[in-house]
């Protein structure tokens, strides 16, 4: 008889823990997946840039410091476009931009992080796709892209957002 009622409430568990993880699953990857979307929120507005819209943005080159935790801070050329230029593209202007509290950029894993409005209009802030000559890779390859975020005068790359999905103009 005890161990009937334990026998249920350990299925009971399980049967929860099965639900749980389930929903936890789905709930990942809602906005976006693999594929370098970025969806851009400003209001009532929605806009998505495919990979290759953005990418089709004016190109830029930079140096800036990758500081990781399997690598020491090194130098990298990076290429990508302004984050400026793909906040444009998608329909936000300077104005908007300059008028907001806070510009949040989203990546794939839930790492979300901050900018100041006129951080966002500075020509120093990327949406990069290419390190040292090479696509940076998605997140199940072990890269940080297809987009990653990088603002260049963030020398502990913190706030460098890897696997970028979502940018929320506030
Ligand atoms: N999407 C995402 N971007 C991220 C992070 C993260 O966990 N997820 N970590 C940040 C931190 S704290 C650092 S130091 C750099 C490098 O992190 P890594 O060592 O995990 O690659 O990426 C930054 N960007
Ligand atoms: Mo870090």
């Amino acid at each position: 008889m005890k161990n009937k009622k334990l026998l249920l409430a350990i299925g009971i568990l399980a049967a929860f823990t099965l639900v749980l993880g389930y929903l936890n699953m789905k709930s990942m990857n809602t906005t976006s997946n693999e594929d370098g979307t970025i969806t851009f929120f400003h209001g009532e507005n929605t806009a998505k840039l495919s990979f290759d819209e953005i990418t089709a943005l004016e190109h830029h080159e930079f140096k800036a410091t990758e500081d990781t935790s399997t690598s020491g801070p090194a130098s990298r050329k990076f290429k990508g476009v302004y984050l400026k230029d793909a906040l444009n593209r998608a329909g936000i202007s300077d104005e908007a931009i300059g008028a907001a509290k806070k510009v949040i950029v989203k990546g794939l894993d839930g790492y979300v992080i901050a900018m100041a409005a006129d951080e966002a209009l500075t020509n120093k802030n990327y949406l990069a796709f290419e390190k040292d000559g090479k696509p940076l890779g998605t997140m199940k390859k072990g890269g940080s892209g297809p987009i990653q975020l990088i603002i260049a005068a963030d020398s502990f790359s913190q706030r460098w957002c890897k696997y970028v999905t979502e940018v929320t103009i506030e």
